[in-house]
């Protein structure tokens, strides 16, 4: 069976806050529940199908706090049928068991990295990304267990090794969606060119779907050059807080309708939740 987007769509994911990005680099970064779920409802009217959440405290250090999540996801679906990604990546001051904290708050999808990393820049270097075969194993099983969608976030060819491994060991299921995440050198991915993005996407599973993560200026490039290859995208201010160069992007909807120009004018519309929901084969919207 082939799971290919229908030519004539994309579907969009906005990753809005992230763990590094604050408001103190871009004011505009969403941090509170209510600033995240309007701000993902804003994104839904411009056209994105999937918010990828990472909460914060009152004070926005990156939490684990469950009430947290399930206020993020309750005022989300109040206002839209948006796909809810959760972020297992969480942030640096966060454990393992915090990570994954989140699934309890019932998202649709939950992000699952796929491999070991080193920061080796900004205010976290020398603080590793630990995703050891064992701890992925982990995640994906309490992910999977609760009926969630794992968005596997590959970084380097290496990674995808790690997809192959949990295929055949049947942890994950068709279609196996994989997000390539190119451009963050200070998180040890490959660099984002066009070369490394064809030989990713030369290289994915069978069966798969696939989403590209720009990072940084490598943002609206990539996700142009994702959406010709049939792909999906992910843009936003957790990846990217400039809308040009030097030029903060105002929010969030901003970057999402800035891609959307892009795909319209490249014979493409928005996938709607419904119709990523479809593709993606996640089941109709949680209450
Ligand atoms: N900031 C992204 C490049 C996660 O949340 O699980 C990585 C990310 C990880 O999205
Ligand atoms: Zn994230």
């Amino acid at each position: 069976m082939d799971y290919a987007i229908p030519a004539d769509r994309v579907v969009i994911t906005v990753a809005q806050t992230g763990a590094i990005t604050n408001k103190s680099l871009n004011p505009n970064v969403p941090e509170q529940p209510a600033e995240i779920a309007q701000s993902a409802y804003d994104c839904f009217n411009e056209g994105a199908a999937i918010v990828h959440i990472h909460a914060r405290d009152p004070q926005g250090e990156n939490t684990s706090e469950l009430s947290i999540f399930e206020d993020i996801h309750g005022r989300i679906r109040d206002k839209c049928d948006m796909i809810i990604q959760d972020s297992t990546g969480g942030g640096p001051n966060l454990t393992q068991e915090q990570r994954v904290n989140c699934i309890k708050a019932n998202p649709d999808m939950a992000s699952l990295n796929m491999g070991s990393m080193m920061r080796v820049a900004g205010p976290y270097k020398g603080v590793p990304f630990s995703n050891m075969p064992d701890e992925i194993d982990w995640f994906v099983e309490q992910i999977t267990q609760r009926g969630i969608k794992p968005e596997m976030e590959v970084y380097s060819h290496a990674m995808l090794q790690e997809v192959r491994r949990l295929i055949k060991e049947g942890r994950v299921q068709k279609p196996y969606y994989i997000n390539i995440v190119l451009g963050m050198r200070y998180q040890g991915a490959e660099a984002a060119t066009p070369k490394t993005l064809t030989s990713m996407v030369d290289n994915l599973p069978p069966d798969s779907i696939f989403n590209c993560t720009g990072v940084g200026s490598a943002q609206t490039p990539l996700a142009t050059m994702a959406m010709i290859m049939g792909g999906c995208v992910r843009v936003g201010l957790e990846d990217n807080i400039y809308y040009a160069k030097g030029e903060l992007a105002q929010s969030n909807a901003q970057l999402v309708a800035k891609v959307v120009r892009i795909a319209r004018e490249l014979g493409k519309q928005p996938a709607t939740p419904a119709e990523a929901r479809q593709y993606l084969g996640l089941p109709p919207a949680k209450a």
